[in-house]
């Protein structure tokens, strides 16, 4: 322990709901074509004939046809999308999943390659009668070289499960997230995911050093390399990693995974205003350099009603700003000394007003608990529209007090969160219940709002299917045509992901 401030013992969470969401209602969500207006596209209708290829392909068991079985995976993990599919297929290798899409393609049905269903724009679940290829199958780790750090895996993997095994070897993987527990590599890969500690690892197109993935009409593309350096012409990877299943399903992933931290510390302080936030990581990244590894911010809203809704304690008292900071360094006492010299400073300058701070595994948990639990509080009490944006730091929380007012009594609560590190903020916006009246209010405003200021609509989450129609606030005609280029060179019948990503013309 190395606090310099009033270090609050925190006690363990009973009631950990990350990944796992807790809903204000058990109905079911209104299916996405009628909600959102669809009209279902000219692909082929499931036959019976369809189904007895799949099982020939696959077997009985891993065929899903039951309308109870099936049903989970027709609904996203904030429930808001429902889709209609008839099918869920879990092939088991590469070749199963080509012989699929070879036959998809063949017959033009749609295609919904499906990971651990916890994105969050509804793109992991069908929106009409989509075959769903779930990919929760193809879990096995095939080589990790304790060298080179890089772990070769199928893309059903658990991202946690390749974290503990990596840790076994000394290694971590380079991205974590709340969903940790439930989405896939493949997911992770698929939606470029950025997650918690992206400000010290970097992001996906830097970490995937290779993947495998299939075409739509089958074939198989061999990029699974583990070289760090490799310029032999284009670098096919990066079409797959973001690109959220419409150019392909990535079966196979290598990634680079850092060592194990020896010293690892979580600090959680209060804050006065938003603009002491961003002096705070000015100084942070000056005084903590290169063992900065999580700059994240919550404002009072995010906390106290996740406290409240999932029933965690804060470890501090109320302050309408916390910021939490994490340290992966080699050495324990020189990462202290660092530590201890930013948390005097700033506790004398004023930037922090309270806190805690631990290196024991049990109180940092306690407090990325609190954190990760934000995404999934809001579902207690209703409807929660979720944006996730990115914004120039100087305007980073400008728009949650001007959606508050906008909203005014029809938001139960309007918050803002995230990774401030990488200028990622997300506006929370929870009402009774999902209503076209809120949805207007909301957007296109807060698209308007982010392009004005030349920021993102999507930071990490993905376009999916509920954001085609915005995606002009962020790519440029020409970038949106040499994307459509690309989809029908890869996928000409349109059959992986359909009303997904691109817009329709
Ligand atoms: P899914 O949700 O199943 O699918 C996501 C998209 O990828 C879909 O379009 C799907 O079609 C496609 N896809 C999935 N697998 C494949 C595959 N093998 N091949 C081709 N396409 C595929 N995201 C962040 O970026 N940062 C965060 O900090 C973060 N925190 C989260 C916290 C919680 C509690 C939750 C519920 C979600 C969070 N997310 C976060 C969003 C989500 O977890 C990520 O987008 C994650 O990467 C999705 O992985 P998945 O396996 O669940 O994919
Ligand atoms: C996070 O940073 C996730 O916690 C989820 O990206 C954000 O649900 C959200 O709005
Ligand atoms: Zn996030």
């Amino acid at each position: 322990m190395i606090s310099p401030i009033r270090l609050v013992l925190v006690t363990a969470f009973s009631n950990n709901l990350r990944g796992r969401a807790k809903y204000a209602t058990q109905a079911l969500p209104q299916l996405s074509s009628e909600k959102y207006d669809v009209k279902r596209k000219n692909f082929a209708k499931l036959q019976t004939k369809d189904v007895e290829h799949f099982k020939y392909l696959l077997g009985d068991e891993r065929v899903l046809t039951d309308e109870t079985d099936v049903l989970p995976f027709n609904i996203d993990w904030i429930k808001n999308c429902r889709g209609q599919s008839q099918v869920v297929l879990k092939p088991k290798t590469t070749e199963e999943v080509s012989k699929i899409l070879t036959y998809c393609n063949d017959r033009k049905l749609a295609v919904c390659p499906q990971g651990g269903n916890t994105g969050l724009v509804g793109g992991s679940v069908p929106v009409f009668d989509e075959v769903i290829v779930n990919m929760m199958l193809m879990n096995k780790v095939i080589s990790i070289d304790d060298i080179s750090g890089a772990l070769i895996c199928e893309a059903g993997c658990i991202l946690e499960s390749l974290d503990n095994m990596a840790r076994d070897h000394q290694l971590i993987m380079p991205l974590d997230l709340g969903a940790k527990g439930t989405c896939q590599i493949g997911g992770n890969v698929s939606t470029n995911a950025g997650g918690l500690r992206l400000l010290r690892y970097g992001n996906l197109h830097g970490s995937i050093l290779g993947l495998e993935a299939v075409k739509a009409d089958g074939t198989v593309i061999d990029c699974l390399k583990t070289l760090k350096k490799d310029n032999t012409g284009y670098h096919l990877k990066h079409l797959f990693i973001g690109s959220e299943g419409t150019l392909g399903l990535v079966t196979k992933v290598a990634i680079h995974c850092p060592v194990l931290p020896k010293a690892v510390t979580v600090g959680f302080f209060g804050v006065e205003n938003f603009e002491n936030i961003l002096k705070l990581y000015r100084s942070a990244k000056s005084s903590l350099g290169e063992i900065l590894s999580a700059f994240e911010m919550a404002d009072y809203e995010s906390i106290s009603n996740t406290s409240k809704n999932l029933n965690l304690p804060n470890p501090i008292s109320d302050y309408p700003f916390y910021v939490l900071v994490e340290t992966h360094g080699s050495n324990e006492a020189h990462d202290e000394e660092k530590l201890t010299k930013f948390l005097t400073k700033e506790m004398e300058s004023g930037l922090i007003l309270d806190g805690t701070v631990s290196s024991e595994p049990k109180k940092m948990q306690t407090i990325w608990n609190l954190r990760e639990s934000i995404a999934g509080a809001g579902l207690v009490k209703g409807y929660v529209f979720k944006y996730d944006v990115s914004i120039p730091q100087k305007f980073y929380y400008d728009l949650v007090p001007v959606l508050r007012k906008r909203m005014g009594d029809k938001a139960v609560t309007v918050c803002g969160y995230g990774h401030v590190g990488d200028g990622n903020i997300h506006i929370n916006i929870t009402v009774p219940e999902y209503t076209k009246e809120a949805s207007s209010i909301l957007e296109p405003f807060i698209f308007e709002e982010v392009a004005k200021v030349q920021g993102s609509i999507s930071a990490e989450h993905g376009v999916g299917f509920r954001k085609p129609h915005y995606i002009h606030y962020s790519k440029d005609k020409t970038a949106l045509q040499l994307m459509r280029d690309l989809k029908q060179l890869m996928d000409p019948n349109g059959i992986l992901n359909p009303y997904k990503v691109l817009p329709e013309i």
